[in-house]
């Protein structure tokens, strides 16, 4: 055989191999039991909450994020727009973002920024706003239900939170450094844009700081909070006083939370791992029963490969939950063929109503099974499910009429719980 035959039938061998790593790093795993608390409470008439932890990926506008929300929202219905931060860059006017409309005596600060003090550390998306004696903002917000996070300090101000010409709440906020918040209601119902304003109360001279902001309908249904600080790794999140990041974590209480970091100019592959799994320590310190999701990138840069390995060992060793969209795509060229890229880092609305839809369906598919599947309610899935079911479906309860027809128990169910604890347990 010549010898030029032979190179190709190398690189060929070697295609094979880098196929076969690909195939060996599964697409998902762990889904149903990361996504089941959360989709008890949406088939249920609950309030199923989401929280992203991410960089810009997960909060720039038209990203992946947003087709969730919308799909989520159709699917289960609106519970609100949750948590967002007030003093990031990304407040994109649209819906899940919160468009800031006026004011004047402010100073703000993104996640990555900062001036002397800083008091990033007390929040949890890094960003805040500082009101100046008689200072004021003004925000477009949804939702009739809204919670004001704000910093606390010694010698701290205090401020008024006004809507529709009222005031609905006067705030002092001395005290030991920290964060604090208060809920207002801003009347009526239903999901329509309202004017919120934070405002420096008359004659407060102390420094005054505003982090975020949490809507409700006060409805069940779907709600996603965001906290997204661009261009940084779990290593900026680590930065929070932990006591904060703990408390605001279980002030909103999610039932399940996605994480999407990557090191980001600043670490190294091997201290990224300890980093998220701190991070995932914190998050339980504040919301001990939360469930956690690894999301890794999609491949718009060769080290998401180490990034995607990476999550699958930490989501192995931890029961997490695992998606993999690096291996979604064949590379770049595949995401800017497709125009899915913004700027060969971002997803377009294209790539992001693409990504957003395929999780929506992965959601529904694995977090549906999950709930069918735990027939003993427990919110863990195993053979005490299948007993469970056997009893349940011999005593005809509800809980085993699985399929149509309802009402009746026959082997349609069978095949349907065992679907679901077959799509359950992957
Ligand atoms: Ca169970
Ligand atoms: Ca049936």
């Amino acid at each position: 055989m010549p010898a030029t035959l032979r190179i190709p039938a190398i690189a060929v061998a070697a295609a094979l191999c880098a196929h076969a790593a690909a195939q060996d790093r599964p697409m998902h795993a762990n889904l149903s039991p990361a996504l089941l608390p959360m989709y008890r409470d949406l088939l249920t008439g609950g309030t199923g909450d989401l929280l992203i932890i991410g960089d810009s990926l997960t909060v720039r506008p038209g990203t992946f994020t947003y087709a969730i929300d919308d799909l989520l929202w159709e699917a289960h219905g609106i519970a609100g727009d949750g948590f967002r931060g007030i003093g990031q860059g990304f407040d994109a006017d649209m819906r899940q973002g919160i468009s800031a409309v006026g004011g004047n005596g402010y100073w703000q600060s993104g996640a990555s920024g900062g001036r002397e003090p800083y008091y990033g550390p007390y929040t949890l998306e890094g960003g805040f706003i500082e009101l100046n004696p008689g200072g004021h903002r003004t925000y477009h917000v949804f939702g009739p239900h809204v919670r004001v996070y704000y910093v606390t300090q010694p010698g701290g101000g205090a401020f008024q939170v006004i809507s529709g010409g009222k005031p609905l709440a006067l705030v002092g906020t001395a005290g030991e450094l920290g964060h604090g918040f208060v809920d207002v209601d801003l009347g009526g119902s239903g999901l329509d844009v309202r004017e919120l304003t934070v405002r420096a109360a008359p004659g407060s001279e102390g420094p005054l700081v505003v982090s975020a902001f949490e809507m409700r309908t006060g409805a069940g249904g779907y709600m996603q909070h965001y906290a997204g600080r661009g261009g940084v790794g779990p290593e900026d999140f680590l930065t929070a006083d932990r006591a904060t990041f703990s408390s605001i974590v279980g002030s909103i209480d999610p039932d399940a939370v996605l994480i999407m970091l990557d090191w980001s100019g600043y670490d190294e592959p091997p201290g990224f791992r300890a980093d998220i799994e701190s991070l995932i320590e914190r998050v339980h310190d504040g919301a001990p029963g939360a469930r956690i999701v690894l999301l890794t990138h999609h491949p718009f840069k060769e080290t998401i490969a180490t990034q995607a390995d990476t999550y699958l060992a930490i989501a192995e060793a931890g029961g997490h939950g695992y998606v993999n969209l690096y291996d979604l795509f064949d590379g770049r060229e595949e995401l800017e063929a497709l125009g899915y890229f913004d700027d060969f880092v971002h997803l377009s609305p294209e790539g992001g109503r693409y990504v957003g839809g395929y999780l929506f369906d992965l959601f529904e598919a694995y977090g549906r099974a999950g709930v069918a599947a735990d027939q003993n309610g427990d919110a863990e899935l195993d053979h005490t499910d299948v007993l469970a079911f056997l009893e349940s479906f011999t005593q005809r309860r509800a809980s085993a009429d699985l399929a149509a027809p309802e009402g009746v128990w026959d082997y349609s169910d069978v095949t349907a719980f065992l679907v679901s604890f077959g799509l359950a347990s992957e």
